[in-house]
């Protein structure tokens, strides 16, 4: 790993307050945990977990100037919504700025807020672990960890049914990858 710990914890501590640093390290926990259960890597589902909202309390020009500095266009329903941004930008952050060369984990951080069809062993753990972390708290959290512990997909698939649900109540947008990772849990039973 190109990263020491503690290195990554002191990027944390000058970008996170101390709410998101908090839901970061339980997060970093809840993906190592998932790791040892599904045989995943557990030091990469560790600093996946650790970084995933990095950009998270990023000012969104700033966030916006990164990805335009690299050269990441935006889809449409990305560009209305600020919300998705911290996920690219944090992506881009850690591989250039961190020099994080590992595109899983680089692809776990960039699709952990949307998820996608397809997704690796390590996306799933990071996505599932960002909604049954220790800090979670809504409604439905134990009926996800009670599912995280039986099947990653189902997971997934609870917790996507419950973003979309949620998005469509509120009239906001639902990014494509979302609504492709929903039909690919319905075309895969
Ligand atoms: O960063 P976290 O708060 O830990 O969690 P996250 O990265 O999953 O971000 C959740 C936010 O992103 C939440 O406000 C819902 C929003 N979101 C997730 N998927 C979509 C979405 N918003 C839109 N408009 N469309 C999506 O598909
Ligand atoms: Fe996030
Ligand atoms: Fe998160």
């Amino acid at each position: 790993m190109a990263v020491a710990e503690q290195q990554i914890l002191s990027i944390l501590n000058e970008r996170l307050g101390e709410y998101r640093l908090r839901h970061s390290l339980e997060v970093a926990k809840e993906s190592r945990t998932l790791a040892l259960l599904y045989g995943a890597d557990e030091e990469k589902a560790y600093t996946a977990g650790l970084l995933h909202d990095v950009m998270k309390e990023t000012d969104e020009k700033r966030q916006l100037q990164i990805l335009r500095d690299f050269g990441i266009l935006l889809d449409k329903v990305e560009e209305s919504t600020p919300k998705l941004w911290h996920a690219i930008s944090g992506a881009v952050f850690i591989r250039h700025y961190l020099h994080i060369e590992d595109e899983d984990i680089l692809n776990a951080v960039r699709f952990h807020t949307v998820g996608r069809e397809g997704m690796s062993l390590l996306e799933k753990i990071l996505f599932v672990a960002d909604f049954t972390s220790a800090d979670r708290d809504y409604p439905d959290v134990e009926v996800m960890r009670r599912l995280s512990r039986e099947s990653l997909d189902a997971a997934i698939d609870h917790g996507v049914i419950y973003t979309i649900r949620e998005l469509a109540a509120s009239g906001s947008p639902i990014h494509p990858n979302t609504v492709a990772l929903y039909n690919e849990n319905r075309l895969n039973r």
